[in-house]
């Protein structure tokens, strides 16, 4: 036996030697030194720290300013909002449960962390997918009415919400589960048994099939589409600047999320087989900063957004004098310009 499985558990160590015990009662400090659990403790303070001014600046600074009213920031809006809910709401409780060493908050606050972690993911996985569609879309027919690409994207959004739920709710009713991982202070869904009675089998295909194979293939389609209308002559510096975030978001979010699922998924098919806790919370982790780089990544790449941040630290004044005309212009000509950039 390479493992300890109890009926809301699974340690990743066999109990040959008598120290295991339920992660949901005792520290578990037969998996790691006490010093690591320190250390993502405080790795989870400095995300919580970090995450809440800089997604919520973000979005302020985007709902703030009318040239900023264009269907990437919708995108950008929502994927901010995906990031501060999993922040305010399961953040605390992975750092909690790592300061006391195991999963201090019982199975409702298992279920708690672990849904909240996977409906903002799955949002932003879904988000990512309406943009490279929106960006396709726009590339190869530069001329796109924008009131049908802010309706498109405003029904993506509602869309992304819908797909998050169909992937976070199952393992509240009975299909699958969710179950604390790794050092087993943060809960996840079950990689790690069968369960037949509940159907966890079928449970996790559907997950990795539906929510990670089928976006993934649509966002690749959309941007091998994007490479090739690349040098388009009609489409102007502001479309071709968006497709660069795009792409570098779509990149950065999976950077950190494939480990997590490429491990999952080696466990889930070698059911029994020896792993280490430390693997699985190290990519878990990994995961979880995610929330702090994609708003990271659009500032340093996106202009308009920096710009916006810019005048919003200043107070509201514009450091920019040259180009003052230029943005009163955009912003009296209103959002449902055509020349609106993306
Ligand atoms: C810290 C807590 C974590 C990492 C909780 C669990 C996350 C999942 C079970 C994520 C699953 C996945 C999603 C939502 C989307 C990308 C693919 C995936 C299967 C890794
Ligand atoms: C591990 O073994 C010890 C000693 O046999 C036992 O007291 C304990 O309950 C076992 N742990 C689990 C989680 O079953
Ligand atoms: C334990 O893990 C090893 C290596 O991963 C594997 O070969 C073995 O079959 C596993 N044992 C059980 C009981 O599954």
């Amino acid at each position: 036996m390479n493992a300890t499985e109890g009926s809301n558990f699974y340690i990743p160590m066999s109990n040959a030697t008598g120290v295991v015990r339920s992660p949901h009662e005792y520290p578990q400090y037969y998996l790691a030194e006490p010093w690591v659990f320190s250390l993502i403790t405080i790795y989870m303070f400095f995300l919580i720290l970090i995450g809440i001014p800089v997604n919520l600046f973000t979005l302020c600074v985007t709902v703030q300013h009318k040239n900023l009213r264009t269907p990437i920031y919708y995108i950008l809006v929502n994927m901010a909002m995906a990031d501060l809910l999993v922040i305010v709401v399961s953040f605390p409780f992975a750092m909690h449960a790592a300061m006391h060493g195991y999963f201090v908050h019982g199975m409702v606050g298992c279920n708690f962390e672990g849904f909240f972690t996977v409906h903002a993911t799955q949002i932003s996985v879904w988000s990512l997918v309406v943009l490279a569609v929106e960006r396709a879309m726009v590339s190869s027919q530069p001329s796109m009415d924008i009131r049908f690409r802010r309706r498109f994207v405003i029904k993506g959004i509602a869309f992304s919400w819908l797909m998050a739920f169909s992937c976070s709710l199952p393992p509240l009713f009975e299909w699958s589960r969710y179950i604390p991982e790794g050092l087993q202070c943060s809960c996840g869904v079950d990689f790690y048994t069968l369960k037949p009675d509940i159907f966890n089998e079928s449970y996790i295909n559907y997950m990795f099939a539906v929510h990670l194979v089928v976006p993934l293939t649509i966002i690749i389609l959309c941007f091998s589409r994007l490479l090739c209308v690349f040098n388009n002559e009609e489409l102007d510096k502001i479309e071709r600047d968006a497709n660069c975030v795009a792409v570098t978001l779509t990149l950065g979010f999976f950077m950190y999320w494939l480990p997590y699922a490429s491990i999952g998924w080696h466990i889930f098919t070698n059911q029994g087989s020896a792993f280490s806790p430390f693997a699985m919370t190290l990519t878990s982790f990994f995961a979880k900063s995610s929330v702090l780089f994609s708003p990271l990544i659009c500032v340093c790449l996106d202009k308009q957004l920096r710009r916006g941040m810019i005048i919003t630290l200043c107070l509201g004044k514009n450091p920019f004098p040259d180009d003052m005309g230029a943005s009163k212009t955009e912003a009296s000509s209103g959002s449902s310009s055509s020349v609106a950039p993306a």
